[in-house]
């Protein structure tokens, strides 16, 4: 024993001194990475600025410098900017920006001594690690205007720090107690094996079995260390891994809590008994089951599957994906009067047809509202026993839940609360007639950010706001400020996962071709549309077929050639509107196809039922043009689902011009569906497009909804959340200044 301490104490010495000095190298090395990432982003920052800001200032224009500078601090790790004349006196500067420090230390800095540079420096201010840069702003004509001063956040410098140390005191323990045991085995006789394996692993080269672990925690750390400033590359492809980052390096790996009505999977029995998983035609679920698969954490929704209750806990709990478990599904399980006035009626009768221009008449019941209000309260409740701590983030899904960011922020005030509205949102004379306005928007308000696909939806919601509620609107950085807390108002385009898992596992274009030629009874030379919707009034499938129809009686060429097939997945059929729906487009269908069809033609072949994604995508991989005739929508992703499923770069969209995904894909033949002349003469340039226009314009729509794809829609909104939480925090410790409302 004698003898191992002999070798293992030297050894342990020398391992410390290396351990320390590796700490030491990283640390530095790292931090000086970070200094320099910080002083490039000042610089690159104050010169985007360019003349924008020296013009304004030299104008004396304070709102524009103001203005400057807002923009400047979104730079997620830029916390405050102010404009410093060079008198020391502040000539404009962001709320946030804290009274402790003076602008004349930023003018002193970079005009001091008649001499015009820049001047950076970390330092702690009020206990909060920053780094402060001052550089010299020049007129046109060159004379000094005074100097910028920012504040870049380092906390997250001091994070990586503790992480290198707590990774190299780990390290540390790993090789002193491998150190012993080793040189406890070398004292017993193999001390020349010892020697060759140190110096093997000393040189990098291969060393034996006993190394093995030492050499994985080398990797580790490594590993561990690697992040380092990875997360701000630029041009980097969105996708989950990077969706993951975000969530751990700037949300410390925080689980997400998502609330919608729609569960991701629902549990059924097929006609013999056997337990199914379906998955819902539902363009919330298409955009958020991947984001969770992930992300993980939980989702909470509506247990409404036959066979739900039997496939979850007691607590209504279930690990999903099936087979593929990475997060928790927690069931809510609702009454058939609280699914009647809370899903039917406040949220599908009254909100739906409210913020939708599609002219149905909204119905509002005291009784409706009513329900709402206490499955809210209980979805509330679910979201709060799910959490594990104080400031969960937690993802508010849709109209359903319009009133539970408030419920969530009162049981659990420091919850990052984001809620997405995914259909628009009227104009305030619209949104008027809603008798239960002032609770709606209060409700929603209890957010931290409430984000819309569209600016323009983002638009209507604070002026909404500003008609109907006492508050504050901050239209610069689109806040609203009320009782006391602070709400971004943001765009957020939602998108479908790329690559689509979809797309990936289906046959090839031309298969898949073949085989629902033959299931429809195509000929060879057939030419194909397709549409794929839930059977809503909002979805245009009456005008659609209106205009099939107008295809076939003003280009006769088409008769005998042109199909158009229809899936539409039965929706809310509990509502007298989508009943009368139903009826309408199967009359329609059968106009058409009496006028036009014949014994072996039939020209709209409508599949009014739920078809699982595979089969989805295998028409639109089929198809040569997809129809997507929204009267008025959100976004619409079967349109990015058409893109996604042609990767033989043909097929052409036609995509209505009332869609938010019109805003993006304009590489579409875009349409009025409402003009039926436009509309079916754009279905006759769609059918006769030459290939190569077809090749060009899929390209250029896949090259941009694999770049704007839903990794990049979900981590753009948790980075909002991540730099909220970060300057919440900071605002709270410098101390006296504005806390939330800062953070707009
Ligand atoms: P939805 O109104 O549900 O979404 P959409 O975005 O087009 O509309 O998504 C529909 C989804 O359901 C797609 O994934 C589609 O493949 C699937 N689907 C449609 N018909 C189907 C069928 N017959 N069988 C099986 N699956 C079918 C709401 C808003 C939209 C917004 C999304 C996301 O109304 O404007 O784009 O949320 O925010």
């Amino acid at each position: 024993m004698q003898t191992a301490l002999r070798y293992a104490l030297p050894i342990v010495f020398g391992l410390a001194l290396f351990t320390l000095g590796s700490y030491l190298v990283v640390s530095t090395t790292s931090r000086s990475w970070f200094e320099d990432d910080v002083r490039r982003r000042a610089e690159l920052a104050i010169r985007g600025a360019g003349d924008a800001l020296s013009q304004s200032w030299a104008r004396g224009d304070r709102v524009s410098v103001r203005r400057v500078l807002d923009d400047i601090t979104r730079d997620e790790r830029i916390l405050a900017a102010a404009a410093c004349a060079p008198d020391g006196s502040v000539f404009a500067q962001t709320a946030d920006f804290p009274r402790s420090l003076p602008c004349s230390r930023f003018v002193a800095r970079s005009l001091g001594n008649g001499q015009a540079r820049a001047w950076n420096r970390a330092e702690r201010v009020d206990g909060a690690s920053v780094y402060l840069s001052a550089l010299p702003v020049l007129s046109p004509g060159s004379v000094p205007l005074g100097a910028v001063g920012l504040i870049h956040d380092m906390s997250y410098a001091e994070e990586r720090d503790a992480l290198t140390r707590r990774a190299a005191l780990g390290l540390f323990g790993v090789l002193a107690v491998s150190a012993i045991v080793l040189s406890t085995a070398s004292a017993r006789g193999s001390l020349r094996r010892f020697r060759n394996d140190l110096r093997n692993l000393v040189r990098g080269e291969r060393s034996r079995g006993e190394f093995q672990p030492l050499l994985q925690d080398v990797r580790d750390l490594a590993a561990q260390l690697s992040p380092v400033n990875r997360a701000e590359e630029t041009g980097r492809a969105w996708n989950p891994e990077r969706l993951r980052e975000v969530l751990h390096e700037h949300l410390q790996g925080e689980k997400v809590v998502i609330v919608a009505n729609r569960e991701p999977y629902i549990h059924d029995r097929d006609e013999h008994g056997a337990l199914r998983v379906l998955h819902p035609a539902s363009g919330l679920v298409t955009a958020l089951e991947p984001v969770m698969r992930a992300c993980s954490g939980v989702w909470v929704a509506h247990g409404s599957g036959p066979a739900d209750r039997e496939t979850s806990d007691k607590q209504g709990r279930i690990r999903v994906p099936p087979k593929e478990e990475s997060y928790t599904l927690r069931r809510v399980w609702l009454t058939a009067e609280e699914e009647q006035g809370y899903y039917y009626g406040f949220s599908n009768e009254g909100l739906w047809p409210l913020c939708h221009m599609a002219h149905a008449r909204p119905t509002f019941r005291d009784e409706d509202f009513a329900h709402y209000k206490r499955v809210n309260e209980r979805f509330a409740e679910a979201v709060v026993s799910e959490v594990d701590r104080q400031d969960p983030i937690i993802l508010v899904q849709d109209y359903h839940f319009a009133l539970a960011p408030r419920l969530i922020r009162e049981r659990l005030p420091r919850a990052t609360i984001l809620t997405f509205w995914h259909i628009p949102w009227p104009n305030p004379e619209q949104f008027g007639i809603c008798p239960f306005r002032e609770e709606v928007l209060q409700g929603l308000l209890g957010s931290s950010i409430v984000g819309f696909h569209v600016q323009a939806h983002c638009n209507n919601f604070v002026d909404s706001v500003d008609r109907y509620l006492e508050a504050r609107i901050d239209r610069e950085r689109i806040g609203i400020i009320h009782s006391g807390e602070t709400t971004l108002v943001r765009p957020y385009p939602i998108s479908i996962e790329w690559p689509n898992h979809w797309a990936q596992e289906s046959p090839p274009a031309a298969a898949c071709r073949k085989e629902v030629f033959a299931e429809l009874g195509l000929k060879a030379d057939a030419l194909l549309g397709v549409g794929v919707d839930r059977l809503d009034y909002t979805k245009g499938i009456e005008e659609r077929l209106l205009a099939v129809e107008q295809l076939l009686a003003r280009f006769p060429q088409f008769q005998g050639r042109f199909t158009f097939v229809q899936l539409a997945a039965p929706s809310r059929t509990a509502i007298e509107r989508y009943q009368q729906l139903n009826l309408n487009v199967e009359s329609l269908a059968k106009r058409i196809n009496e006028r036009f069809g014949s014994a072996d033609y039939r020209p709209v072949i409508l599949q009014r039922q739920h078809h699982e994604p595979p089969r989805v995508f295998r028409y639109l991989r089929a198809a040569d043009l997809c129809y997507v005739s929204s009267l008025h929508d959100g976004m619409n992703l079967v349109a990015k689902e058409f893109v996604a499923a042609r990767d033989d770069e043909r097929g052409v969209l036609v995509l209505s011009q009332f869609t938010g995904a019109a805003r993006e894909l304009t590489e579409a033949l875009v349409v009025n569906p409402y003009d039926l002349k436009q509309a079916s003469r754009a279905l006759a340039a769609a059918l006769t497009m030459r290939p190569q226009e077809q090749t060009e314009r899929m390209r250029a729509l896949r090259s941009l909804v694999s770049e704007f794809n839903v990794y990049r829609w979900a981590g753009r909104m948790l980075a909002d959340a991540a730099r909220l939480r970060q300057r919440d925090r900071l605002s709270q410790r410098l101390g006296g200044l504005a806390s939330v409302e800062g953070a707009a």
